[in-house]
């Protein structure tokens, strides 16, 4: 989205090697920080390819080209469990959902030379028995330069709301499994003392955190003592109450990402996210600045229901509710999700590597296409322009925050409608 130079250390590949380190010697290779992805395959037994939709096509040519060298082929992550058969294609077996309620059988069968098509777990292991994922496959990296400083972290999975268009329930079912508090706070405090300082940054990868809110306060309550900063993903539902707001920010809160998603009643309703309630928004923008929160807010646009107005309305919103980091992206039925088998007629093409929330999909029923992405790529101008980012950024203590508001100032100056065919 923005070329910072430097990408988060990817969670999912890690507790796959934390896993198999115990048995095998794993090498991490990660392109996105620049390591070259070897042509020549005999130095391994097994390649472990994760993938998410963008990145299908990719994962599928390595996939084919180690295969061609008789290789065990693993394909994971979220695109080969959503289009397992399609994954199958390409690799010996396909690895359905998490690593971790599956390992046991698979790790099995691969000293054996047995591996099956799919694993596919009966039943979800429980959090308590999750290993700390070992990021010594990551700094060990010639590139680890590249990886921000911000340490993944996870405290839940899953999230039981469903909504169609999303693909964590068929990945992670419909359940919200936790861990214990004590044992989230063990892995901060082993990245304290390994880095000796108290002030470590986190970033927590769960789909719902707040989503059952005793435990959150719970937890942030007891992160309170750590002297930790954190960043997470989060849903409104209980962040209009300014109680929340507060413990979020003594407990070292500086961003929380939330998907305000649209500003259109009517878009909302058909997004059938309960959570987003048009007349909390303001107040949930308030609360979390009053503590020194600031807010990284998802809009969405290319709905249905969309019409020139919806452009206008999130204008006036980020404007006057100081949005430090605004993102905006089309709207992207992604396959295996039931919003993709409703959309799939209308949808202009199944190129996946464009399945990336910046390309136009469909043509709304209120908008023509045309004028979609005029007033999609105006509007992200407009909103980083050099004046409106002194205005949204008013007060706001000088941080990275303000360098990504520049960098998003230089890449919005060269967009066009264009780019996102
Ligand atoms: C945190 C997060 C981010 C972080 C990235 C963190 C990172 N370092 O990757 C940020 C905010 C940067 C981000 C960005 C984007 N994201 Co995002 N993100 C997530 C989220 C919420 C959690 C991912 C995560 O790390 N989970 C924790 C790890 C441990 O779990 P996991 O990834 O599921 O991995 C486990 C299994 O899948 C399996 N596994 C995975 N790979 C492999 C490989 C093998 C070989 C094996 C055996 C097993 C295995 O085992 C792993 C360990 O348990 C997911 C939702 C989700 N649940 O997947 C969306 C999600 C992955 N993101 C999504 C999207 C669309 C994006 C963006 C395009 C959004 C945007 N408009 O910018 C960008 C794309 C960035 C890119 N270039 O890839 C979609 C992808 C949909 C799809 N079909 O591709 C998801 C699924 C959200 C959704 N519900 O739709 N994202
Ligand atoms: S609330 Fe978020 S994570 Fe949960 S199902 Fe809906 S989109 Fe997915």
């Amino acid at each position: 989205m923005v070329d910072s130079g430097s990408v988060s250390m990817p969670l999912n590949l890690i507790m796959v090697a934390t896993l198999a380190g115990r048995l095998f010697d794993v090498t991490l290779v990660d392109e996105r920080v620049g390591d070259p992805i070897p042509e020549d395959f005999s130095e391994f037994d097994v390649i472990a390819i994760t993938s998410r939709t963008l990145n299908a096509g990719m994962a599928y040519e390595i996939g084919d080209r180690a295969l061609a060298q008789k290789k065990i082929v693993l394909l994971g992550g979220v695109h080969p469990t959503m289009m397992h058969e399609e994954a199958s294609q390409h690799c010996t077996s396909v690895v359905y959902g998490e690593v971790e309620s599956v390992w046991d059988e698979l790790e099995t069968d691969i000293l054996h030379d047995q591996v099956k098509r799919v694993y596919r777990a009966t039943e979800l292991r429980s959090m308590t028995s999750m290993r700390s994922p070992d990021f010594g496959y990551a700094f060990k990296s010639r590139n680890a330069g590249k990886y921000s400083s911000r340490i993944p972290i996870l405290a839940t999975k899953g999230c039981p709301v469903g909504c169609n268009f999303c693909t964590t329930p068929t990945v992670y079912g419909k359940s919200y499994r936790y861990r214990e508090i004590g044992l989230v706070l063990d892995e901060m405090r082993h990245h304290q003392d390994r880095l000796g300082r108290k002030k470590v940054n986190f970033s927590f990868m769960d789909d719902n955190i707040s989503f059952r809110p005793q435990y959150f306060t719970e937890l942030l309550g007891a992160m309170e003592k750590l002297g930790v900063r954190w960043n997470a993903n989060i849903s409104m539902n209980f962040l209009h109450k300014p109680e929340v707001a507060e413990i979020a920010g003594r407990s070292g809160c500086d961003l929380m990402s939330i998907g305000f998603e649209s500003l259109n009643p009517d878009v909302l309703k058909t997004v059938n996210k309960g959570a987003n309630r048009l007349n909390n928004y303001s107040t949930v923008v308030s609360n979390l600045h009053r503590n020194g929160i600031a807010i990284q807010g998802y809009f969405m646009f290319g709905f249905d229901d969309d019409n020139e107005k919806s452009f206008q309305a999130t204008y006036d919103f980020i404007m006057q509710n100081q949005v430090e980091f605004p993102v905006f992206s089309l709207v992207t039925p992604f396959p295996g999700t039931p919003y993709f088998e409703e959309m799939k007629p209308r949808l202009r093409h199944f190129d996946w590597s464009r399945y990336d929330t910046y390309h136009y999909m469909f043509e709304p029923r209120k908008i023509s296409g045309e004028k979609l992405l005029e007033n999609f790529v105006k509007l992200q101008k407009e909103v980083y322009q050099g004046r409106a980012i002194m205005r949204r950024m008013y007060g706001k203590p000088l941080n990275w925050v303000w360098l990504a508001n520049f960098m998003m100032n230089r890449f919005t100056s060269r967009l066009t409608p264009e780019m996102y065919l």
